[in-house]
Formats: structure tokens, C-alpha cells, sequence
């Protein structure tokens, strides 16, 4: 997946405007996740899943600040997420399918939050950066 000049310039405007609301953002695409796709839920038995719940909250806040290192890192996604991606794949053992669930949730709650801006280009580049970060977090996964 390759990023254009156009798909980089969307996707820093658009986190630009996500701003602050990083953290409850993917807070709520996470429990949308839970919601709309059940067994993604069997990854965290530890977590109260509850609506709302700290450990949603909590969770949706370290998502969202690697979502902001990553658009901070556009030119070098495997290296900022280098961390990331060998715990979702050797410690966690995550099904890359997961990750097209929750990219998905991701861009529903964006949709739902910015309305007008979240253009169909801006759309498009969304979705191409979030393939592009659940690439680089399932590349170890066997
Ligand atoms: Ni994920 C932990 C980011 C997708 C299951 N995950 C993290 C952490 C970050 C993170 C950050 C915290 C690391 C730490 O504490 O050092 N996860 C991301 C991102 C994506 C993603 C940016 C995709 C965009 N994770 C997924 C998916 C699943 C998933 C799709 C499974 C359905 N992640 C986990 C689990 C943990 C986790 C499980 C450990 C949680 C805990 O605290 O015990």
C-alpha cells in the first residue's frame, strides 16, 4: 500500500481536526468493534467490556496515540510501529482479520464525528493509511 503526496496531505488535515478527540474516538470504534463484530472481543477476557467502561477508555487512548505517532511518521510506518507490531503478532497472536474490522470501525466513528469533512477522498486516504498501519502490525503474524 503506498500512501500519495494527496493521501498524506488528507490524512494529517483530517487527524488534524480528530485533535483532542483522538483518544474517545477510538475509544468508541473499539466498542463498535466489540458491538458489531463479537469474537474480536475474545482478545481482551481481562477487560470489562462494559459500555463506556476505564478499560474501553483507557484502551481507546493508547490507540489513538499510536494512530497520532503514525501519522506523525507517514514516510515510516514500520519503524514507529516497530514495537507495536511485533506485540500484536508474537505476544498478542492477533488475526490480521481483526484488523479490517476495527480499521473499519475506525473510519464509521470518523464518518459519524466529522460529517462534511470526511470527504470521499479523505475517506479513500483513511482507509489506505489504516491498511497500511495493520499491515505493518500483522507482518510478523504466522
Ligand atoms: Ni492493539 C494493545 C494499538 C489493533 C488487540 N494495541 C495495544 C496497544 C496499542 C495498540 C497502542 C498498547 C500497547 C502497550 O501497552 O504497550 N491495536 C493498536 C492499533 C491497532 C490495533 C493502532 C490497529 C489500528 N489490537 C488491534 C486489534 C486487536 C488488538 C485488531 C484484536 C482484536 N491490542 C490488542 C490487545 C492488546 C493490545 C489484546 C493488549 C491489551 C492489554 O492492555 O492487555
Amino acid at each position: 500500500m503506498v500512501l500519495s503526496p494527496a493521501d498524506k496531505t488528507n490524512v494529517k488535515a483530517i487527524w488534524g481536526k480528530v485533535g483532542d478527540n483522538a483518544a474517545a474516538y477510538s475509544a468508541e470504534a473499539l466498542e463498535r468493534t466489540f458491538s458489531s463484530f463479537p469474537t474480536t472481543k475474545t482478545y481482551f477476557p481481562h477487560f470489562d467490556l462494559s459500555h463506556g467502561s476505564g478499560d474501553i477508555q483507557g484502551h481507546g487512548k493508547k490507540i489513538g496515540e499510536a494512530l497520532t505517532l503514525a501519522v506523525d511518521h507517514l514516510d515510516d510506518l514500520p519503524g514507529c510501529l516497530s514495537k507495536l507490531s511485533d506485540l500484536h503478532a508474537h505476544k498478542l497472536k492477533v488475526d490480521p482479520v481483526n484488523f479490517k474490522f476495527l480499521c473499519h470501525c475506525l473510519l464509521v466513528t470518523m464518518a459519524c464525528h466529522l460529517c462534511k469533512d470526511f470527504t470521499p477522498e479523505v475517506h479513500a486516504s483513511m482507509d489506505k493509511f489504516l491498511a497500511s498501519v495493520a499491515t505493518v502490525l500483522t507482518a510478523k503474524y504466522r
